[in-house]
């Protein structure tokens, strides 16, 4: 039996293998099949028609087992921001494996890595930002300030502040407490979720809540459901408040540029802290560092992950602000929490190396001024689609709303799944489109080009007529 795992290279031209490592891709679906648990994922679905091996990437792009070639309109799952195939990362991770792979900072120890990493993160970061504490994940970073933000209250002598309030919707996880955040309604059923103390308030999606009224109107009622929450749980027992900037996994859902202000002032009046989610709009994915600049609040703490090593190794942690460090800090003895890899040395040299990449080559300020600007021009010229009821864009995140009357904005029936039907459509011709429902979205990785940009949108628009076809062939519209 020959080893499915041989790269065969010295059978095939060199210009093939860089293009696509030869893998035998129907020995590696039935070892993938019978060996691994992928994340959500339906197993049995899955084994009947295999998983798509993907073998390399480049740039925006990738390459599968089979030789296609897919541009990648979801850095990963928003977290490549720099690109694949950065051989900088690559020798970052190499020069620390080989000097010192690992060492833990409990017992009084640290390492430069991460020392340095701490600083240009308190550097980058907004300034009341001067700590951090590592995690591998952003998962791990949200559970981080589950603890967190009860501690700082307990020694603050106000221990029956417990309640943390998020949003329907929201995605902070997939750990107890990052899934008990989340507003999730699929995770909560799976395992008895929330946790208890976990409350969500709706999410500021003028789409579906907030039609008929303007969307600065409509920002200035959905952060008031905020304060509805507080005065019915009693403001003595709020201890803070959740949220991403621009939620992700949720569909891209862009709030009104009047709902970060009131928040914040709302969170001001009760006393409650604020903490922002900035695992995938962190490291200049909305066009500044993180997108509490780019809405204008000003959190507390702030969970990052992703963007911080653009996926490369795995980190993530929370920013923690004066407000709540120096309480710690100051009285709070030792904090019981942390993981091994804490301020893994491997991790901390990638993401700085990875940060200063994001800095020599100028990325946030790219999405600020061109590929942002430029994306949203293209990307909302997309609402001449018979499809589309809706286009918008927030730096380098992008949503769409496929409608079946767009007169009426009328939606289409969610058992059809056409979503679906559309990134099946993307992913078939080489375009990895996410669809959330019935919206469809791209987070393209932040070295993305003008031209990259005119090619995903090509590649889109086709997609779309590709769908519009089918669901006129089904008669579904
Ligand atoms: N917060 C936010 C805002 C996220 O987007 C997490 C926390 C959790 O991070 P980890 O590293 O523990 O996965 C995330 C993760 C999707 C999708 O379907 C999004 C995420 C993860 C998996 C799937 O878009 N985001």
């Amino acid at each position: 039996m020959t080893n499915p795992f041989d790269i065969r290279a010295a059978e095939v031209p060199p210009a093939l293998v860089r293009a696509a490592a030869q893998v035998d891709t129907r020995a590696i679906q039935a070892l993938d099949s019978a060996h691994y648990l992928h994340p959500f994922t339906d197993h049995k679905l899955l084994a009947g028609k295999g998983a798509r091996v993907m073998v390399r990437g480049e740039g925006i792009y990738l390459w599968d087992s089979e030789g296609q070639r897919v541009l990648d309109g979801m850095s990963g799952l928003w977290c490549v921001n720099v690109g694949y195939g950065r051989k900088e990362l690559a020798d970052a991770a190499y020069r620390q494996m080989t000097e010192m792979p690992y060492y833990n900072s409990f017992f009084n120890t640290t390492n430069v890595p991460a020392v340095k990493l701490a600083t240009l993160l308190a550097e980058v970061a907004p300034p009341q930002f001067q700590h951090v504490f590592f995690a591998n994940s952003g998962s791990e970073g949200n559970d981080t300030v589950v603890r967190m933000v009860r501690r700082y209250w307990d020694l603050l002598g106000q221990p029956q502040r417990k309640v943390i309030i998020s949003r329907h919707n929201a995605y902070h996880g997939s750990t107890m407490a990052g899934a008990s955040l989340g507003g999730m309604s699929y995770m909560h059923a799976q395992g008895d979720l929330p946790i208890p103390g976990i409350t969500h308030i709706q999410q500021p999606y003028w789409f579906e809540h907030g039609r008929g009224m303007s969307k600065d109107e409509f920002g200035i009622k959905a952060a008031g459901w905020l304060e509805e929450k507080i005065l019915a749980i009693g403001p003595d027992k709020v201890a803070a408040f959740i949220g991403e900037p621009v939620q992700g996994a949720g569909g891209v859902i862009i709030p009104p540029d009047t709902y970060w202000p009131e928040i914040q002032r709302i969170c001001d009046k009760y006393g409650i802290l604020l903490v922002s989610d900035e695992v995938i709009c962190g490291f200049g994915r909305l066009g500044e560092w993180f997108g509490c600049e780019k809405f204008g609040f000003r959190p507390d703490l702030m969970t990052f992950a992703k963007g911080v090593t653009s996926g490369y190794i795995p980190l993530g942690g929370v920013l923690v602000g004066e407000r709540v460090a120096t309480v710690l800090i100051e009285q709070g003895g030792e904090f019981e929490h942390g993981y091994t890899y804490s301020g893994h040395p491997v991790a901390c040299a990638v993401a700085t190396e990875n940060i200063e990449i994001v800095r020599r080559e100028k990325l946030v300020e790219k999405v600020r001024d061109d590929t942002g600007p430029y994306l949203k021009q293209q990307f909302e010229a997309l609402i001449d689609h018979p499809l589309v009821g809706m286009a918008e864009t927030c730096g380098l995140v992008a949503g769409l709303v496929l409608v079946k009357d767009k007169k009426s904005l009328e939606c289409f029936a969610p058992e059809l799944g056409v979503g679906m039907v559309c990134r099946g459509h993307m992913f078939g011709n080489g375009m990895i489109m996410r669809a959330v429902g019935d919206r469809m979205i791209i987070a393209p990785p932040l070295v993305v080009t003008r031209a990259q940009i005119d090619e995903m949108i090509a590649l889109i628009r086709r997609c779309l007529d590709a769908t519009l076809a089918e669901l006129r062939q089904r008669n579904l519209i």
